[in-house]
């Protein structure tokens, strides 16, 4: 079989390696020609743990090809960004540009799959309507279905395959085609419904970890107006056998959880109420902690500050939407202090200097933890006796 991914992001480009190692023909799209360049060459662009051995083996074995191009294929698989524009309205003009090029490749017993975490309503009204150019009878000739991705960063190429994943087809005919498929390769329960109800079950598990971890963030700010450890607050609650919250931090980011929930909004305003505040919640967080420490270097007459992370999330060198990226950038802004910036995922930054944790603690007046990296954990050893710390993540 013949498949055709198209965007090779976070998502799709595991998704083509591992269907390549899978014995299925894959050919790669992506926009970027340097994208397409690298793949080829069987290196990869992003970081992800065992992804680089993967894209090297699919593409030596000739099974995974890269291209600026889309060609003929069996099965389309959309896995292209959907970020948000101004007014938190979704952006879907990946998916527009993607599926007016497939209209045009299409042919009769073909399976398209979106991927990409949609809107409610994207797959028929976007994707199935947008084919209906190539003047193919959409649902009969060609199958459509919306199966979203859930890997976690981090661990994309075993949850890969061992996740359970929702399959919605604009038809029961385009669910089964399109179930049959993911059940080739995933070791997890594929699970048949509609597309609208697998765009909303996705939309909906990331506004409930966004949910969580904002109840979690609105704890830190009360305990610490209150005066007492929020870290031992949830510590003894979490005994309970029914109470699980989350971890606080210094906000939300990454391209999935801060985005998704717009979505929601986007589709019931009046009713998403709790949804839309979470948001709130969770975006506001980084200025309470840029006020924190502020307020912590006023009390220095030339403060030095290390601020420990750059990423969205513990081991990722991921930097989009990232919280501690926003802090930071605020407080070089502020331009109340020396900053002294650690990020030891990724090699350099255009904007910062980046130095080592050990230069930055030792020359450091207030210590700022942005980020849980796991190299961080040596800063329990570390003499911290004469700093000011702020642990946004209660790493200490
Ligand atoms: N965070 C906290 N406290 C916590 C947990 C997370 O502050 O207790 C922060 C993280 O530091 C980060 C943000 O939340 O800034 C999101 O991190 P994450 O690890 O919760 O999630 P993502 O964005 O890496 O991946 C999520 C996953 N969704 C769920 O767990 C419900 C993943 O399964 C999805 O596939 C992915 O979004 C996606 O692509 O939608």
């Amino acid at each position: 079989k013949k498949i055709c991914v198209i965007g090779l992001g976070y998502i799709g480009l595991p998704t083509a390696s591992l269907l390549g190692t899978k014995g299925y023909d894959v050919l790669g799209v992506d926009i970027s020609p340097k994208v397409v360049e690298t793949i080829n060459s069987g290196n990869v662009h992003i970081v992800e743990p065992d992804l680089d051995v993967l894209v090297r083996s699919a593409v030596q074995s000739g099974r995974l090809q890269a291209s600026t191009k889309l060609a003929e294929a069996d099965i389309f698989v959309i896995a292209v960004p959907t970020p948000f524009k101004d007014g938190f309205q979704p952006d879907l003009s990946y998916i527009e540009n993607a599926t007016r090029e497939l209209a045009q490749h299409i042919r009769p017993g073909n399976l398209v799959i979106l991927e990409s975490t949609s809107p409610v309503g994207t797959t028929a009204n976007i994707v199935a309507e947008g084919l209906k150019a190539s003047g193919l009878d959409i649902g009969r000739d060609v199958f459509v279905a919306h199966c979203p991705e859930r890997v976690l960063p981090g661990r994309i190429l075993t949850e890969l395959v061992e996740n359970d994943r929702i399959v919605g087809g604009i038809n029961e005919q385009s669910t089964e085609v399109a179930a049959s498929f993911y059940e080739e390769f995933v070791r997890g329960e594929v699970l048949r419904t509609t597309a609208s109800t697998a765009e909303m079950a996705k939309l909906v598990e990331n506004s409930f970890r966004d949910v969580n971890i904002a109840f979690a963030n609105e704890l830190s700010m009360i305990c610490d107006r209150i005066g007492i450890s929020v870290w031992e607050v949830i510590e003894l609650a979490n005994k309970h056998p029914r109470v699980n919250i989350l971890r606080p931090g210094p906000g939300v980011g990454g391209h999935c959880i801060a985005v998704d929930p717009w979505f929601i909004v986007a589709n019931a305003p009046n009713e998403a109420r709790l949804i839309r505040t979470a948001r709130e919640v969770n975006d506001n967080k980084p200025d309470w902690v840029v006020t924190r420490v502020t307020t912590a270097a006023a009390k220095f007459r030339n403060p030095v500050i290390a601020c420990l992370g750059l990423a969205f999330k513990a081991d990722v060198d991921d930097l989009r939407m990232s919280p501690a990226l926003e802090i930071v950038r605020r407080l070089k802004d502020e331009k109340i202090a020396n900053l002294l910036i650690c990020e030891p995922n990724i090699r350099q930054h255009p904007d910062f200097d980046l130095v080592s944790m050990e230069e930055a603690i030792e020359r450091a007046d207030i210590v700022v933890v942005l980020v849980d990296h796991r190299s961080f954990r040596k800063l329990k050893s570390m003499d911290l006796k004469e700093k000011v710390v702020i642990d946004t993540r209660g790493m200490l």
